[in-house]
């Protein structure tokens, strides 16, 4: 193959328009393309690659895309047909993974986190590309367009798009605004710059209609979901000091209202939103002595490094990891090191509007 593999030590960053015109060239030329993104997918995930999918059809390039896990029920409502994103099926997918000769790997840049496909992915003799915003990233991809200060891979997708020349229509726009504004908190969190709203002014020119696309992400949630929610309100707990919150999920609760933990990513908000609090957690008891916790920041305390003392990674406002141990065991270890965490933080930053 005429491209090798960057070198593990390149750095991930704002990609340089070559890079962009680059991988550009390989998908336009390409002639079986397999999309693929990680394991549980979400809003970004998704929405690139229905994005993606839809783009190169329109300048007639073959491609697929194919997940190791289903498309989350929340966000299916994207979907022009059920099967538009596969879930893998080696009998009918293996012949169409070994043939593709480019490979684009969406919003993760480790192979381990393509779940079944991690080994198709290794043994793929395609031009393998990465469009993410982590940091973490395998050094098996030709084409890296990674930057990690932006709010979604769909804010990298887009000038590749315009790059392509593939036409922005309504039904490219739709998921790629779905993308953004998942990950960017509804246009809300801080790594939103001038140029995420020129995109999505863009986005929005060609069709997608922000209001529509909210009901559908946002209030088609499910009655369980919601009662949880109240549960998890009852069994809200600040730290003395005030500035940490949180609350927990058990494991008799996940059953009794037959909820994915991966599917509830906005229930630490509820702790997040109270005045004063500067770190939000949610305790989710996965199985008995395995206890997922999910932690929010409003920005004095980096929370990547709270997850980072356990084991786990993320964001400065949000990051996730998983402690051994029961519920309670949890809480006390991970509210010892917040409170580490506080007394070393920055006083309040004091704003003026
Ligand atoms: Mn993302």
């Amino acid at each position: 193959m005429a491209e090798t593999a960057r070198p593990a030590s390149a750095p991930v960053g704002p990609p340089a328009a070559a890079a962009i015109a680059a991988a550009a060239s390989t998908l336009r030329t390409a002639r079986r393309v397999w999309i693929t993104t990680h394991v549980k997918s979400d809003g970004d995930g998704i929405g690139c690659e229905l994005a993606l999918l839809r783009a190169l059809a329109s300048l007639g390039v073959e491609a697929r895309a194919i997940n190791d896990t289903l498309v989350p029920r929340t966000l299916r409502f994207l979907l022009a047909r059920p099967d538009e994103v596969l879930v893998y099926d080696p009998s009918r997918d293996d012949a169409f993974l070994r043939a593709a000769d480019t490979v684009v790997v969406v919003d993760v840049g480790l192979a381990y986190r393509l779940g079944r496909l991690e080994a198709r992915f290794g043994e793929s003799a395609g031009v393998k590309i990465c469009l993410d915003h982590h940091l973490d990233m395998d050094p098996a991809f030709h084409h890296v367009l990674c930057d990690p200060d932006l709010n979604a891979t769909g804010e990298i997708l887009y000038p590749l798009l315009r790059a392509l020349g593939a036409p922005l229509t309504r039904e490219v726009a739709s998921p790629l605004f779905v993308s953004i504004s998942v990950d960017s908190g509804n246009f809300c969190y801080e790594r939103c710059t001038p140029e995420t709203f020129r995109i999505a002014s863009e986005l929005v020119a060609a069709g997608a209609e922000p209001y529509p696309l909210h009901v559908a992400l946002n209030w088609s949630r499910a009655l369980s979901e919601v009662k949880l929610e109240g549960e998890v309100i009852r069994m809200l707990r600040v730290d003395p000091g005030g500035a940490v919150a949180c609350s927990t999920v058990s494991a008799e609760m996940l059953a009794r209202y037959a909820m994915d933990p991966m599917e509830m990513p906005n229930i630490v908000n509820i702790p997040l939103s109270l005045e004063g609090v500067e770190i939000a957690l949610l305790f989710v008891e996965l199985e008995p002595g395995r206890v997922k916790v999910s932690a929010r920041g409003k920005g004095r305390v980096k929370v990547c490094e709270l997850a980072r003392a356990f084991g786990g990674g993320g964001h400065p406002l949000a990051a996730g990891f998983s402690v051994q141990g029961t519920l309670e065991e949890a809480r006390t270890a991970v509210l010892a090191v917040c409170r580490r965490l506080l007394d070393a933080a920055p006083p309040p930053r004091k704003q003026s509007w």
